[in-house]
């Protein structure tokens, strides 16, 4: 993983994280789609979205740095290094979040870059290779399903023009959210870059989401992988009639069905290990009136393990299921994305595990349950994860909630770990 620095450079950096500066922002960044129970509501490419990416690229000349975004959003902090002809290190995260959801889950691992680039600053220290910060397009996919589109299009897992014409579900396309964002982009002077550029390595910062670093009472983890993730929509197709008046024998109820499906999807699902998630987050009944028989039901799955096998024999056993007739409907079963499971390099997260010797910080190892931008990384470049732990493992949720002792101990981990990888 390169040369590099001696570790009282690192440590120097890892001293320069400035909590004040790290809970100012924090604070401001939850004012952008700020909800009223102390959550936040910013969908990707929403206003609040453009706003914070706005925000964001503003602080680039503070830090010595340059602003650009490439055509799926991703907007980058580019800090030159001494050898310009260097590949960057990267790190970054999300800024866009679920439509409930909390104050850190993305926002923390912006941040905490941020405070990392400013630290190396601080700290007088110019590093040799150049230094990177991104803020990934729509990681969380409430929005636009699936997620993690900017890191899939950045790195060629996905099509920007099959991306772009994703809908929300209010019919709007991504393209056209996404060209209001750019034209805002555009009008602060933002520069345009291409996607896929070079990495040396890419370190991403997120809050665990998970209940096991709180558990052990430690302030950061090293990430070793990440497991699969599978999404499907499931539809019912049945027939609308009247409530009153239809008997039994003539119905075709498409909730009926997919209550009944879900049901069996469920129980398919369940392994007593419990290492599989199976979630059904999102159910729209139409025509959604009292009095009428629904005549289509439309259900997700979101389907998790560590092993791609099992998530195949899963999907198999779910598509068998769907073919079967639902209280005589009809059921389809669409995939939306298959993200295989990951595990990052061990030389990497040796020089984290390293780093967090160096500055007396217990971050034991673990996998990720939730899915990353650092997912798609893994395949572009020598890409690994630090954690931070959440109150309660509570995430996607409005009373997400990080210590700030432990948000700076991470952030001081990441400046540390970033400043030996660029020396
Ligand atoms: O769903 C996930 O795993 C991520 O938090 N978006
Ligand atoms: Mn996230
Ligand atoms: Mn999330």
């Amino acid at each position: 993983m390169g040369k590099t620095t001696d570790s009282s450079d690192a440590k120097a950096v890892g001293e320069a994280v400035d909590p004040a500066r790290l809970e100012r922002d924090l604070a401001f960044l939850a004012t952008l789609g700020a909800r009223d129970d102390g959550g936040v509501a910013r969908l990707a490419l929403d206003a609040n979205d453009t706003q914070a990416r706005l925000w964001l690229a503003e602080q680039a000349a503070a830090l010595g740095a340059n602003a650009s975004v490439d055509a799926i959003g991703n907007l980058f902090l580019d800090l030159p290094g001494s050898d310009p002809t260097l590949a960057p290190v990267v790190t970054g995260s999300h800024l866009d979040s679920q439509p409930a959801g909390g104050r850190y889950d993305g926002a923390l691992g912006v941040l905490a870059g941020l405070e990392a680039l400013r630290a190396l600053g601080d700290a007088g220290i110019q590093p040799r290779r150049p230094l990177s910060l991104v803020s990934w397009t729509n990681e969380e996919g409430a929005r636009f399903a699936p997620g993690t589109s900017g890191s899939a299009v950045f790195c060629g897992v996905r099509g920007l023009d099959e991306t772009r014409a994703i809908r929300d579900a209010d019919g709007v396309s991504l393209g056209s959210a996404l060209d209001e964002c750019l034209a805002a982009l555009d009008a602060a002077g933002i520069p345009r870059r291409p996607l896929a550029t070079p990495m040396h390595a890419f370190v991403e910062l997120h809050i665990e989401q998970g209940p096991i670093l709180e558990r052990v009472g430690a302030p950061a983890g090293v990430v070793e992988g990440i497991q699969g993730v599978s999404w499907f929509e499931v539809t019912l197709s049945g027939s609308a009639n009247h409530a009153g008046t239809t008997p039994r024998a003539m119905r075709r109820d498409a909730l009926e069905g997919a209550c009944a499906l879900a049901a069996s999807l469920r129980e398919a699902a369940r392994d007593e290990a419990d290492r599989v998630r199976f979630t059904i987050g999102k159910f729209v009944v139409s025509p959604g009136s009292v009095n009428t028989i629904p005549d289509r039901v439309t259900f997700s799955i979101d389907l998790r393990h560590p092993e791609a096998a099992t998530l195949d024999a899963l999907s198999a056993s779910f598509r068998l299921l769907a073919g079967q007739p639902w209280a005589g409907c009809q059921a389809t079963l669409t995939p939306l994305s298959r993200i295989e499971p990951v595990d990052f390099p061990a030389p990497l997260t040796a020089l984290l595990a390293d780093t967090a010797e160096d500055l007396a910080l217990t971050a034991p190892r673990l996998m990720s349950g939730a899915f990353h931008d650092a997912i798609h990384l893994a395949g572009h470049c020598p890409t690994a994860m630090l954690f931070v732990p959440c109150r309660g493992g509570l995430s996607h949720h409005p009373d997400e909630h990080v210590d700030l002792d432990e948000a700076v101990a991470g952030t001081r981990l990441l400046a540390a770990s970033l400043a030996r990888l660029c020396a």
